[in-house]
């Protein structure tokens, strides 16, 4: 890690005034969020002149750490692909390989995949794609613990920033699921405390991000805990399956279904729960796991996906059928 830091410190003090582009993956979560936000207050003191795109709008509940950033979303600028062209410097944050550009819009990609400098800072566990500068740690809880570290060694007085405080604290909470994963370490806690004392209330933010339910998404809740969930005993796996009518009945949104994945993991036997999703004919996995089980080998083996250990996704060409016994298969074989 401390190699990183200098890294990255030097790397920032040689390329000043530059512009740059901050991107991260699609369907932003708090963390791909947070990161950005962070990466954003760090170019700004290193002199820098950047912006953030996001390749989709997040869920509304997320947007409260953006106030007053210059933030774009790609699907409704597309023409912020011509601000883009215009930047020395990408930098990507909490993605980095090649699946995750693969379902891009061929716009985003060829930006992505051309020869600008590009800083990669992540944590997921598929070795980076690209990268002039690298800071790649599978192991770290999210990728704003990885920008809070450098922050507290090279520019601790970022830390006075409010609103930076806020989003690292969301990207390491969210993607711990409240520090509830098993990779949560020491330093997870010791990040949070530091933040905590500087001012940031992790009951405020557990209340924006977790009781956001609307009673429409209690009753499907109901309707999917009967009807949509399915635990397969040998294989130790809980899964759901959501078809695209129902997903429309409900109007879901994707994120709607994360609730899902707390209820499959709390039988006390199962070890990893599958979210299925359909779209326009194929189906999307939504891997999530506890005890060290490890559902990104999954992914990326069977289902031309990636992810975390915990936390992981992929996508089937097969029918929803044979989806399922392939699941069924590959999870009996794990024991
Ligand atoms: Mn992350």
């Amino acid at each position: 890690m401390e190699k990183n830091i200098s890294l990255l410190d030097h790397f920032l003090k040689n390329n000043k005034n530059k512009k740059v582009a901050i991107i991260s993956h699609y369907n932003p979560d708090g963390d791909a969020l947070g990161s950005a936000v962070a990466m954003y207050h760090i170019f700004k003191l290193y002199g820098y002149n950047a912006f953030i795109v996001m390749p989709n709008r997040p869920e509304e509940k997320l947007l409260f750490v953006y106030e007053g950033l210059p933030l774009f979303f790609f699907e409704e600028h597309d023409d912020i692909i011509e601000k883009m062209e215009q930047t020395d410097l990408l930098c990507w944050v909490d993605f980095s390989s090649k699946t995750i550009i693969d379902r891009m819009q061929p716009k985003l990609q060829s930006i992505l995949t051309q020869s600008k400098m590009t800083i990669v800072i992540d944590h997921h566990q598929e070795k980076p794609y690209k990268g002039d500068l690298q800071i790649w740690i599978p192991s770290a809880e999210s990728t704003t613990a990885i920008i809070y570290h450098f922050i507290s060694n090279c520019c601790k007085d970022l830390l006075k920033n409010n609103h930076l405080r806020q989003a690292l604290y969301l990207g390491l909470a969210t993607d711990t699921c409240f520090f509830k994963t098993s990779n949560v370490t020491p330093f997870a806690h010791d990040m949070a405390s530091e933040l905590i004392k500087l001012g940031v209330k992790p009951h405020i933010i557990h209340e924006k991000i977790q009781n956001s339910f609307s009673l429409k998404k209690i009753r499907f809740l109901g309707k999917a805990l009967s009807h949509y969930f399915f635990y397969y005993e040998k294989g130790r796996m809980c899964y759901f399956f959501i078809n695209q009518k129902n997903f429309q009945n409900f109007q879901l949104k994707k994120s709607d279904l994360r609730v899902l994945i707390t209820y499959g993991l709390s039988i006390k036997e199962a070890l990893w729960v599958t979210i299925i999703t359909e779209k326009d004919g194929q189906f999307l996995l939504s891997f999530r796991s506890k005890n060290n089980f490890n559902v990104a080998n999954i992914a990326k083996k069977f289902f031309h996906g990636g992810g975390h250990q915990c936390a992981a996704g992929g996508i089937s060409k097969l029918s929803i059928n044979a989806t399922i016994s392939k699941l069924k298969t590959i999870s009996e074989s794990t024991f």
